[in-house]
């Protein structure tokens, strides 16, 4: 195979999940502005995904959030999802929208609330039992706002009680992947803020836990490449949730702020032979103020170009550079990767792949976006938290 028919087979085999949540509404502390069309369901939830994964080819899975995506019967979804040419990903779990939580779920000093929480994940690997799906996916926003408010290595051990009466729960293909996040909702100490937390307690629990990288639960500067680098390399590299930001945990398209960082990230990943391992590249994802579904395929189509970019990247003249301590020459190897145009290469590969080469203007013409606006009138329209 040549080097560019290799390129193009990786790109074909990458598949990016797609978050349930992200084609509701949403917004911010200050507003959400209700969109037209949006789905009232979760199975028009599943309509859009398809539409996503019909015009870019990779996007064949579709992670839920549970409640928010509570029905009666999953193995129905489930149909419905493979109706329409998908998967049901990853189930997120969810221990922060519970009056009951406010002092935190899994860390919460009343064992009541522990044993409520703990429940409802359980509940959760249930549901993947019903729906097939492989990952459970558990962030917790536990943490607290004040120094003495609660003891943070009390917080600890209950954390660790409850992954390991979850994890004691797993099927023998199912996995279990834990997600950091720096602050917020808690601002002075979160019970699992960073990937060192996060990887002790995999460590302990066994290889079916694993480290969950969301791109914007860091402090600024954080090189985040790094972290992926060691993960991988320590075989806890569960998977990505890939989005981008500014300032916070701003949700924002992955690859719209930074996507040199992107490009950086997706190189360590297949460097670390994460393209072919068990990585999960998981989208999640808010779409507040632009169309959400065009905004789903825009943001596959980054996790692509840097990936391409990364797939381009020289690794013999890299690796030769790097041991004559060519540190410029290094530099250039990896920045000739970064600025070539893979866009022409990307057509090409969704050519052959029998899609249109352009996925936003073929979404565009297909009119799904006005057939949507004029069928999805009445109900409910589904949102963050509904
Ligand atoms: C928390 O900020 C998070 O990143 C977790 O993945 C949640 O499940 C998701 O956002 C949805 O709010
Ligand atoms: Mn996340």
């Amino acid at each position: 195979m040549t080097e560019r028919a290799a390129v193009k087979a990786a790109l074909k085999t990458q598949a990016v999940e797609t978050p349930s949540w992200a084609y509701g509404n949403s917004g911010t502390r200050f507003k959400v502005f209700a969109q037209q069309g949006v789905p009232r369901d979760p199975r028009e939830k599943l309509d859009d995904a398809a539409k996503v994964h019909e015009f870019t080819g990779v996007a064949p899975t579709v992670a839920l959030h549970i409640p928010w995506d509570k029905v009666d019967d999953y193995a129905a979804l489930a149909r419905h999802a493979e109706d329409r040419g998908l998967r049901l990903g990853a189930i997120n779990s969810n221990t922060f929208q519970d009056d009951a939580y406010r002092l935190g779920s899994v860390c919460h000093p009343d064992a009541a609330v522990r044993r409520k929480a703990v429940d409802h994940l359980l509940e959760c690997v249930g549901i993947m039992d019903a729906t097939g799906s492989k990952d459970l996916k558990l962030w917790f926003a536990d943490g607290t706002n004040y120094p003495g408010q609660d003891d943070i290595r009390a917080r600890q051990d209950r954390l660790a009680e409850a992954l390991a009466e979850v994890y004691e729960r797993l099927g023998d293909d199912q996995r279990m992947l834990l997600e950091y996040k720096l602050f917020e909702p808690a601002f002075y100490a979160t019970d699992v803020p960073d990937w060192g937390t996060a990887y002790a307690h995999c460590l302990k629990l066994g290889p079916k836990a694993q480290v969950v990288v969301d791109t914007g639960h860091h402090a600024p500067g954080t090189n985040i490449e790094f972290i992926v680098a060691t993960l991988l390399r320590e075989e806890k590299l569960g998977g990505f949730d890939f989005n981008s930001r500014f300032y916070a945990d701003d949700d924002l398209m992955v690859g719209a702020a930074d996507p040199f960082q992107l490009f950086r990230i997706m190189y360590e990943v297949i460097r670390g032979g994460g393209l072919s391992r068990d990585v999960a590249f998981m989208l999640d994802q808010c779409h507040n103020v632009e169309a959400k579904i065009p905004a789903i395929i825009r943001s596959v189509m980054n996790v692509q170009e840097a990936t391409a970019k990364a797939l381009l990247v020289d690794r013999p003249a890299l690796d030769e550079a790097q041991r004559a301590g060519d540190v410029l020459g290094a530099n250039a190897v990896l920045m000739d990767a970064f600025s070539t145009d893979v866009r022409p290469l990307l057509r090409e590969v969704r050519e052959e792949m029998g899609l249109d080469p352009d996925p936003m203007g073929a979404y565009a013409r297909s009119g799904w976006a006005e057939k949507i606006v004029a069928e999805r009138v009445g109900g409910q329209q589904a949102g963050w938290g509904a």
